[in-house]
């Protein structure tokens, strides 16, 4: 079987209730990914391998999600060739924008892909690692114009008491 071509990472469990909308994003793209643990300051050994091995590990595109002091996605694109997305995640003590500046504030020379606070960056880091893909599958590129294609068919003309 083939490898997924994109990893989520992420620095806590406490992480996975905003990465998993990633993962949701990608399963109804029906892009495979895999998913790991893997901290920055908790697990330092397990991201250098991570980081390391990434391109020969078959992935493609890595989305990295973590929240406070993220250095996760920046640390992970300091050792991978591979485009890193970081996803800021919210924070209890500054709501996130810890995490963004973090994310953000790369210095010249390694780039990271950053995205919203919170569950709308995961959704967008998917999209965006999806089109990084479907640059090079047609049918991927299909599946993203269906899914936009739906997305615009869903928004009501009108607001409803309902919504
Ligand atoms: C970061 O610290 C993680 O990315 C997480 O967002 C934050 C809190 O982690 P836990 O204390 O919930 O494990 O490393």
């Amino acid at each position: 079987m083939a490898r997924p071509p994109i990893a989520i990472i992420m620095g806590s469990q406490s992480d996975w209730a905003t990465m998993r909308h990633a993962a949701e994003t990608l399963d109804a793209l029906g892009v495979p990914y895999d998913t790991r643990i893997v901290s920055a300051h908790r697990t330092p050994d397990r991201l250098v391998a991570f980081a390391k091995g990434a391109r020969a590990e078959g992935f493609q595109v890595i989305i990295a999600g973590a929240g406070g002091a993220a250095h996760l996605p920046g640390m992970t694109a300091a050792m991978t060739p591979l485009p890193v997305f970081g996803v800021p995640v919210e924070s209890k003590a500054l709501s996130g924008q810890d995490s963004l500046l973090s994310i953000v504030q790369m210095p010249a020379g390694i780039p990271v892909g950053t995205l919203a606070i919170g569950r709308a960056g995961a959704v967008n880091a998917a999209l965006l690692a999806a089109a990084v893909l479907a640059l090079h599958d047609p049918a991927l590129s299909l599946r993203l114009d269906e899914w936009r294609k739906r997305q615009s068919e869903s928004v009501a003309e009108r607001p409803s008491n309902e919504g």
